[in-house]
This record gives structure tokens, C-alpha cells and sequence, in this order.
């Protein structure tokens, strides 16, 4: 074979440092999550080297053989799955499965209701600097002031004012469920089609743990490597009657040769997220983010609306510490190997590089099968991390500390 023999040390001694980075520290980005081997294996596969531009059956090049029967397995559980009429899993990303739904049920220019940015929405729901916002027209809601919670009542309002042809529900920043009925009720009231933008809970939906959009919805998309636990892409689900407009934005409208490593890798994912087991991983999720919840607030922290009933927590920092910021907060914790994100909070008065908030999710050590009694750990080291953030003796030993807790859940080998 004329492939060099030698080890490439450079690139493979960094990827096991980055495996000793993800076993030794606590993983708390709420987006993030551990895929299984399985998985792993499915993505590192020689279906990498295949050219498939196409769908199962009529593909552009020979030899899809295999391909087709892979690609099938994966839209086949996707659909049983969820209860979805119609799937693609060719999406490389979110935000390409967001870019294709628009591609397909839009024309520039076209009203669409989104939750703002800066409330918990994602840049493909209409932020002026992401495409969406640059081609169609977006009208942003956003959370009560009251209980910061999505504020339906506005979102009626803006929708029977704009007549949107689409509403887009889904967040990346928003603890609390989103209620799917609501939104079909306001959109058939405004005659409007709903796009839910699952990415961060489609787990959750899987397992059970939050109600599935899917019968409410004519198109849902979502990401495979959040809750759901798969490699990194995107997947549509839609009702029969859009399937044909999705495909055909998908490929050729958007994307060309679909990644059927990682749809292999998406399919071994939904397997494993259609187990029994994985209604218990999921329900473990939302009990850990309860746990952390309750404990931060005890150690004096705010919670952006009270609390959360997903995986995800959004923390108010000004409660704790008027002066620090999100990114302090980042860029400390990161010290004590404590990896989340700073985040903006509902109206925040710091920009989105500064901001008054970090985001936490508890779907990583949920897998790593951490419980209730150790999110009250991880709520004391933080506390004490960011208590004593001027003080290295103080951070170093509260890595130690992380690295005790960490080892007891070993993820990778
Ligand atoms: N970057 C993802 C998140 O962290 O929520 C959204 O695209």
C-alpha cells in the first residue's frame, strides 16, 4: 500500500491528548455529549471514501449498493423513532438542515417568526449576521419578562400582524419545554406552516422526556450529536406532503455528496436511542439538570427562569457577583477543568463576547453515569472555582478535585 506506515504523532498524540481532555475534565457544554464506540466506529468507517450524491435508489455514480441499504436503516429508525412520515439525514450540520427546510418552503424575501437570539434562539433563526436574517424577512418574539418563559402571547400577536409563512420554534438557550400544540394552534391560526428546531433536546424527545413536536409540526429538524447522543450532523423529519421539496433542497439544492460515514454513525445512534435503556438515560438527564439547578441556586446563583425541566441551565452570574462575567467565569473554570460556555442571559446588558450568563448541560455526564448527589458536587466546585477565581493554589486544587470525580466515571480508554 503506498500509505506512509509511520504513526503521524503530530495529529494522533493531539487527539489522545484530546481524549484524556474530554475523560479527565467535567464535559458541561449543553450542546456536547459522548457518542459510544459504536458510533465512533461507524463514523471512522471506509464508508468515508464513497461518493453518493442522491437518495437510496437513484443515486448519480455506481456502487451505492451498500450504501443505499445503510441510508435506509438510518431513515427507516429516524422515522419509527419519532412517528415522522418522511426523514433525510443527509444534513451535514443544523444549520443546514434549517437552511434546507427554508430553501424548500420559502422564497426570499418570505415573513418568518423565530425566537430571537439574545432570548435563546439560534443564528439560523434570523439573526442578521446568519443568512436566514440576510434572505428572508424575520420577525423575532422572545421570553415574558415576567417568568422568562417563550411568550406565546406575543408570538399570537406577531403572527396574526405579520402573517408569517412559517413560524420557527426551537432553541439553543432555553431551559424549559417548549410546548409543540401552542405553536400549531397559533400557526393554523395565522395560517402559517411550523418549523421546530429540535437540535438540543431531540434526546429528550426520543426518551421521552419532552413532548414530541412531530405530529404538530410539518417539518422538525435537529442535530444527531446533542441529547440524542450520535456523531455530529443533522437530520429533517417531515410530513409526506413537504418530503419531496425537502430532498430535492437538500441535494441538489444545497449539499452534494452526502457524508455516509456519518449517516452510518446517525444510524447507529438511533438504534441505540430506540433501547429501553435510553428512556432511563434520558429521564437521568433532566433529573441531573434539576439537581445542578437546585444546588447552584443554593450556592447563590440565579437561574434564568427559576430553573429548567430540559437539560440545559442558563446562569445569571450577577446574583453571585456583580463584576463577573460569563467569559471570566469561561476562562477560569476552563483552569479548574470545568468546560461550559458563557452565554447571554435574557436582556443582557454585556455583549455576546462578554456576557452575564453561562450555559450548563448535564447530557455528557449523565452518560458518563453521574447522578443527583454528584450535580450537587459539581455545583460546590464551581461555586468554589469561581469564589476563589484570583487564587491558583485554590483552582488547581479544585481540578484535583474534578479529576477525583472524573475518574470515577471513566468515559474513552
Ligand atoms: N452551537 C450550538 C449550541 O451550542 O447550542 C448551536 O448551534
Amino acid at each position: 500500500m503506498p500509505w506512509p506506515t509511520a504513526r503521524d504523532h503530530e495529529v494522533f498524540d493531539l487527539i489522545d491528548r484530546e481524549v484524556d481532555r474530554q475523560n479527565s475534565g467535567l464535559q458541561l457544554i449543553a450542546s456536547e455529549n459522548f457518542t459510544s464506540p459504536a458510533v465512533i466506529e461507524a463514523t471512522g468507517s471506509v464508508l468515508t471514501n464513497k461518493y453518493s450524491e442522491g437518495y437510496p435508489g437513484k443515486r448519480y455514480y455506481g456502487g451505492n449498493v451498500v450504501v443505499d441499504d445503510i441510508e435506509d436503516i438510518a431513515r427507516d429508525r429516524v422515522k419509527a423513532l419519532f412517528g415522522a412520515e418522511h426523514a433525510n439525514v443527509q444534513p451535514h450540520s443544523g444549520a443546514n438542515a434549517n437552511m434546507g427546510v427554508y430553501l424548500a418552503l420559502l422564497e426570499a424575501g418570505d415573513t418568518v417568526l423565530g425566537l430571537s437570539l439574545d432570548h435563546g434562539g439560534h443564528l439560523t433563526h434570523g439573526s442578521p449576521v446568519n443568512f436566514s436574517g440576510r434572505i428572508y424577512n424575520f420577525v423575532s418574539y422572545g421570553l415574558t419578562g415576567s417568568d422568562q418563559r417563550i411568550d406565546f402571547d406575543q408570538m399570537r400577536d406577531l403572527a396574526l400582524e405579520h402573517k408569517p409563512k412559517l413560524i420557527v420554534a426551537g432553541a439553543t438557550a432555553y431551559p424549559r419545554i417548549i410546548d409543540p400544540e401552542k405553536v400549531r394552534t397559533i400557526a393554523d391560526e395565522a395560517g402559517a406552516m411550523v418549523l421546530f428546531d429540535a437540535a438540543h433536546i431531540a434526546g429528550l424527545i426520543a426518551g421521552g422526556a419532552h413532548p414530541n413536536p412531530v405530529p404538530y409540526s410539518d417539518v422538525v429538524t435537529f442535530t444527531t450529536h446533542k441529547t440524542l447522543r450520535g456523531p455530529r450532523g443533522g437530520c429533517i423529519l417531515s410530513t409526506a406532503e413537504h418530503a419531496a421539496a425537502i430532498d430535492k433542497a437538500i441535494f441538489p439544492g444545497l449539499q452534494g455528496g452526502p457524508l455516509e460515514h456519518a449517516i452510518a454513525g446517525k444510524a447507529v445512534a438511533f438504534g441505540e436511542a430506540s433501547q429501553p435503556e435510553f428512556r432511563d438515560y434520558a429521564a437521568g438527564i433532566v433529573a441531573n439538570a434539576a439537581a445542578l439547578a437546585e444546588a447552584l441556586a443554593g450556592e447563590g446563583f440565579r437561574l434564568v427562569s427559576g430553573g429548567t425541566d430540559n437539560h440545559l441551565l442558563l446562569v445569571d452570574l450577577r446574583s453571585f457577583d456583580e463584576d463577573l462575567t460569563g467569559k471570566e467565569a469561561q476562562a477560569v473554570l476552563d483552569e479548574a477543568g470545568i468546560t461550559l460556555n458563557k452565554n447571554t442571559i435574557p436582556d443582557d446588558p454585556r455583549s455576546p463576547f462578554v456576557t452575564s450568563g453561562v450555559r450548563i448541560g448535564t447530557a455528557g455526564v449523565t452518560t458518563q453515569g453521574m447522578g443527583t448527589e454528584d450535580m450537587a458536587t459539581i455545583a460546590g466546585f464551581i461555586a468554589r472555582t469561581l469564589r476563589s477565581r484570583t487564587d491558583p493554589a485554590e483552582i488547581a486544587a479544585v481540578k484535583h478535585d474534578v479529576g477525583t470525580l472524573c475518574a470515577k466515571f471513566p468515559v474513552y480508554s
